[in-house]
């Protein structure tokens, strides 16, 4: 037996308020989902899973094996409880209806990338499951239901297949972090109150794309190069994981700034607003860094607070330590005001 508390022992101890018993069901499953999709993934090659399929998802990008998947396991699993009236999959162009029989108990949307990083999961790197929990106004969630601010969250995950599996999460009332023992099955409370520092002299970006990006980015990412010589008097280091997920948590764990800026590349003819999706990767990751004590912008705006127009609409993401988003907004703000 651990000595660790158990997540279900401590979502018993926790969970308050008007949402406490729907959310605790709803997180049975997500938890039981997660364990699923640890297992499928733990498999790897053996279970041939680590192929690309011919399909595409709605971002247009080749899926795996594995995507589809974790999508069905998420699916599947996360209709137990009778709370969810709606979900929204990062792999899926429409809102997912469900059945009237699974939806009896209540009105939550849930939100998911059900396998971040999945062009990972060939070279064996860690890949995670993203979620956030919206309340609805009724039991046949609207459009409208859905593009609701990331203010508006009443729960955000993630699941961060590693060299261990977690489950990090939050409902408002700070982020703990939970280590799934596979002998036992269950996830134990291992990172109580998970704190991001404030300050940090690590750095996580794409640097191919380098040519690019804005001019506050530019100069946010030359600074961090020049190091001790330069403005900022000290060195940098730089990690790029091409998952989110891991970035994110190593950020929770020992600081540092993440970032996928907007960037003059074209899609199609249209220019990039960003590669991540606003409502079930920016959103979920901006309400759990945030109730860790960091920050998260598109460098213009909080997060939290835009107003989403469309479900996999894209946004510029800056998370992490606050002092560097909060000097990363001041560039884009100088920018700004230089224009006009
Ligand atoms: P790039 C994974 O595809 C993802 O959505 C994030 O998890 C990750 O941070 C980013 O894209 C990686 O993008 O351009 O480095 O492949």
């Amino acid at each position: 037996m651990s000595k660790h508390t158990s997540i279900t022992e401590f979502l018993k101890q926790h969970l308050q308020g008007e949402h406490a018993i729907s959310l605790n069901a709803m997180l049975s499953d997500v938890i039981d989902s997660c364990k699923k999709i640890a297992v499928a993934i733990d498999k790897g090659a053996i279970a041939g899973n680590m192929g690309s399929l011919v399909s595409e998802n709605v971002q247009g990008e080749v899926q795996k094996a594995l995507d589809v998947i974790a999508d069905e396991i998420f699916i599947t699993c996360n209709q137990q409880s009778g709370y969810v009236a709606g979900m929204l999959s990062e792999e899926i162009d429409d809102i997912i209806e469900i059945a009237e029989t699974h939806k009896k108990n209540g009105q939550y949307i849930l939100l998911f990338d059900p396998l971040d990083g999945s062009s990972n999961v060939n070279v064996n790197i860690s890949v995670g499951t993203i979620f956030s929990i919206l309340k609805s106004t009724n039991k046949n969630p609207t459009l409208a239901d859905f593009l609701q601010p990331g203010t508006s969250q009443i729960c955000a995950g993630y699941a961060l297949y590693g060299t261990s599996a977690m489950l990090v999460l939050t409902t408002g009332n700070g982020v703990n972090g939970f280590t799934l023992d596979t002998d036992a099955n269950e996830f134990y409370l291992t990172h109580p109150n998970m704190q991001i520092a404030v300050n940090t002299q690590e750095f996580a970006i794409n640097m191919s794309n380098y040519r690019f990006w804005h001019e506050p980015v530019q100069r946010y990412i030359d600074e961090c190069l020049q190091g001790a010589e330069g403005d900022r008097k000290k060195d940098f280091n730089m990690r790029w994981v091409a998952s989110m997920v891991a970035e994110v948590h190593r950020i929770l764990v020992r600081g540092g700034i993440f970032m996928y800026p907007i960037d003059t590349k074209t899609k199609n003819g249209q220019p990039s607003s960003g590669k991540l999706r606003l409502m079930y990767e920016a959103n979920p990751m901006s309400f759990i860094v945030e109730q860790a004590g960091g920050a998260a912008s598109t460098g213009l705006l909080r997060i939290l607070e835009v107003q989403p127009s469309a479900l996999h609409q894209r946004v510029p993401v800056m998370m992490g330590s606050k002092s560097e988003v909060d000097r990363l907004v001041a560039y884009h703000s100088r920018t700004r005001s230089s224009k006009s």
